[in-house]
């Protein structure tokens, strides 16, 4: 039989009963099948947060869900940010119970390659722009009227250091980036009036899958960009976004930088190799 502990056994008596699901907030997550959603899930399971857990494998949502059921109410969404019919289709036909969303995490993206402008692949340009940016757009789109009917909402833009500052060979991530802090900006004005908090968290270096995405599953490579400092890890970020999240209704934490300790500016790194 399933072991549960005891605040677990308690958690779920409340839920069974509709209890406490009138008080717990529902979250939802872009890119929740690694790296600093996936994190980002697990946290906010831990603050009997609601999930929302999407993604493109769906796999990797189901054993996400399968380990977080135990704590807070999860349901998945596998679709490709680049689909704006099936954001919509997806987001509009959500069980009632998970149909209003009080916090959405646009973190779903990624770099792909980096090259100099004059030889960047028109296709990874696509994915960029199409991912980082039109997809961010998308999802939020189909969210901010549910927040506006509510009157409440609190979205949050994982955006990068390469959003605040442009570096060698990054120039379409970058600007992806620069558009997701142009973007996160224009929200918090236009959202203002209807009390929806907006802010942007803009990492440095976090160990993920982010360089194996970017260098195309070149693994040695992927790994030398983390090796000879300590990166910020997934949950670095994660224990942020708990804290933006869980700030009292008043505070907005609207654009924050966060650099593991060796790292200085997006190209000023110490390595000790
Ligand atoms: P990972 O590669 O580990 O995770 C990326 C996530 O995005 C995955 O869950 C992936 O899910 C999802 N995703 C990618 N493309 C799509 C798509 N077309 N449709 C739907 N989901 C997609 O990288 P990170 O966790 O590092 O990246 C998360 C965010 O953090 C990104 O926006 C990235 O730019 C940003 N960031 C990362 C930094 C780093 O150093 N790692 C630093 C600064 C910012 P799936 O493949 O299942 O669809
Ligand atoms: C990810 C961090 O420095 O590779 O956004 O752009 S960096």
């Amino acid at each position: 039989m399933m072991s549960l502990t005891k605040d677990e056994a308690r958690l779920w008596v409340l839920q069974f009963f509709g209890i406490i699901n009138l008080y717990m907030k529902t979250a939802l997550i872009t890119g929740a099948t690694s790296g600093i959603g996936k994190s980002t899930a697990i946290e906010l399971a831990k603050h009997n947060i609601n999930l929302i857990l999407c993604g493109r494998r769906q796999d990797r949502l189901d054993t996400l869900k399968d380990d977080l059921s135990k704590s807070v109410n999860v349901h998945t969404l596998c679709f490709d940010v680049r689909d704006r019919e099936s954001i919509f289709k997806n987001i509009e036909s959500l069980p009632k119970e998970f149909s209003a969303i009080d916090i959405l995490i646009n973190n779903a993206g990624n770099a792909h390659g980096l090259d100099p402008i004059q030889t960047g692949d028109l296709d990874d340009w696509d994915a960029m722009i199409d991912i980082n940016v039109k997809g961010l757009l998308y999802v939020s789109k189909a969210v901010i009227p549910k927040m506006i009917a509510q009157k409440s909402g609190h979205i949050i833009n994982i955006g990068s250091i390469a959003g605040k500052e442009v570096y060698p060979n990054g120039n379409v991530y970058c600007a992806s980036k620069h558009a997701v802090d142009a973007i996160n900006n224009g929200m918090r004005i236009d959202l203002n009036t209807h009390g929806i908090r907006v802010g942007a968290i803009n990492p440095g270096l976090v160990e993920t899958e982010f360089s194996n995405v970017r260098f195309k599953n070149d693994t040695e490579r992927a790994n030398n960009v983390y090796k000879g400092y300590d990166p910020l890890t997934p949950k670095d970020i994660a224990d942020i976004i708990v804290f933006v999240v869980t700030r009292p209704y008043h505070v907005n934490i609207a654009d924050l930088v966060v650099f593991p300790t060796a790292q200085a500016s997006a190209y000023v790194l110490n390595k000790k190799l």
